[in-house]
């Protein structure tokens, strides 16, 4: 270790800064609980600081900040979609990832790369077609693309995928990018406590009390607190919290499991999905190959990994990169995506008045963030749900009003 970095952590003249403050006790009542810590729960409490003057705002996570999806998902931002409702949801999140950086004053590693959807059948093609004309409507950069244009812009790709699956174009969306995920959690957390939010780690919410048909406090491992306002922000354990409040959703839990590469040198600039191999992947700036497939096949409230998995991904890994097969794997996990009928979030107030929802964020959340945080504390503040997330609301499953994402999402689940 260099011995200027020694000097620097042993002394006391030069302490390392934290991100956040860790108060010592809960508060009787606050105006406003959000149950989680992730990057939604705290995207939302940052911006009901900051836009909306309301400070007195706990945000309580039962294990540490960014530990859940959003310190495990494979980082990719895009707003490809195939519903204008969702095109525009997810462009305007594209719109607030650019100047994210700089409102935290914190380097996000937020990097522009491309982002391909490769397409192996005319069925899928034809997909592709729909979607880039769905985005070039709404001002959004995508369109579809032929088989020479994928192999210009990767040259390392088997465009034969081993004879089984050859690609005849893909979907190109020039937006695509990814970011460091922690670093968004820290950002959100570090300018939401610096106006006043308090984060309480290690602190679960074991029950919500209602009185009169509303939200009145929640009660939680180090005691109770009085409230007029939760937000959920739990992802995964979505139907948990609802079970507290006797609410219902179609929500359901399945794992979903990523892993990573050893580094090596930069050879993989844009960011490529293919739908039929189950496969997305990208490097990160420090030569790591970040991989991912479809949710595991069964309900699981349980985040083991499997061989199965991981098998599986490197023989799709390797129909795409044949010359990849010496790169050793280091490390895999998986999170639990809170999956809907339509993949489509479900979002805003909810019949029991004081008590919202963000929820339904599968496997496509991270990057909504930061639209999430602007969209749900205008609804906490106001009581009404923001016009982006009208398409999301928690009734329309009653109306069979749905919002299909299907053919959006990055793999087949
Ligand atoms: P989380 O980050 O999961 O935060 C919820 C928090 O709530 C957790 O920290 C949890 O501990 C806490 N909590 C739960 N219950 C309680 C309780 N009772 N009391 C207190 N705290 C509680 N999305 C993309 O857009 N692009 C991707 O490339 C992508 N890849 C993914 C890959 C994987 C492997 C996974 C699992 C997901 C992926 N996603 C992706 C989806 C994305 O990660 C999530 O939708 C998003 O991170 C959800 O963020 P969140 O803040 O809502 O939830
Ligand atoms: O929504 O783009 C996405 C995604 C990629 C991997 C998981 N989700």
């Amino acid at each position: 270790m260099p011995y200027r970095l020694l000097k620097f952590a042993l002394s006391r003249r030069h302490p390392e800064p934290r991100m956040f403050r860790v108060p010592a006790a809960l508060k009787p009542a606050y105006d406003v609980v959000i149950i989680g810590a992730g990057g939604h729960g705290l995207a939302a409490a940052y911006y009901l600081a900051r836009d909306h003057g309301i400070r007195n705002v706990a945000v309580l996570e039962k294990g540490y900040l960014g530990g859940g999806n959003t310190g495990r998902n494979t980082t990719i931002i895009r707003s490809n979609y195939l519903t204008p409702e969702g095109v525009r949801f997810y462009d305007e999140s594209l719109r607030l990832w650019r100047d994210l950086a700089t409102d935290f004053d914190l380097n996000l590693f937020y990097s522009q790369r491309g982002h391909f959807t490769l397409a192996h059948t005319d069925a899928a093609m034809r997909t592709m077609r729909w979607r880039a004309e769905v985005n070039k409507h709404l001002g959004v950069k995508s369109e579809a693309v032929d088989a020479a244009f994928v192999k210009r812009a990767i040259p390392m790709i088997d465009m034969e995928c081993g004879g089984h699956a050859p690609i005849l174009g893909a979907l190109y969306h020039e937006p695509g990018a990814i970011a460091r995920h922690d670093a968004v959690a820290w950002g959100y957390g570090r300018g939401a406590d610096r106006r006043g939010v308090e984060i309480h780690q290690q602190t679960e919410v074991t029950g919500i009390e209602v009185t009169g048909g509303r939200v009145v406090g929640v009660r939680t491992s180090r005691g109770r607190i009085a409230t007029p306002k939760v937000l959920c922000a739990v992802a995964g354990y979505t139907p948990r919290i609802l079970d507290m409040v006797g609410l219902r959703s179609p929500i359901y839990v399945h794992a979903l499991q990523a892993m990573v590469s050893e580094a090596i040198k930069p050879w993989l600039d844009p960011i490529i999905v293919s739908g039929s191999l189950h496969v997305y992947l990208s490097q990160t700036a420090r030569g790591e190959l970040v991989m991912g497939a479809s949710l595991d096949p069964y309900e699981v409230q349980n985040t083991r990994s499997t061989l199965d998995f991981a098998e599986g991904l490197a023989a799709h890994m390797l129909d795409l990169f044949p010359f990849l097969g010496d790169v050793k794997v280091v490390r895999q996990w998986a999170g639990l995506a809170d999956m809907t009928p339509d993949f489509a979030p479900i979002m805003g107030t909810t019949p029991l008045e004081g008590f919202y929802l963000d929820s339904g964020w599968g496997t496509w959340g991270f990057k909504a963030t930061p639209v999430c945080g602007k969209t749900m504390s205008h609804t906490v503040a106001t009581g009404a749900n923001h016009p982006l997330i009208r398409a999301f609301e928690f009734d329309r499953f009653e109306r069979f009003e749905l919002t299909g994402e299907k053919g959006a999402a990055s793999v087949g689940h």
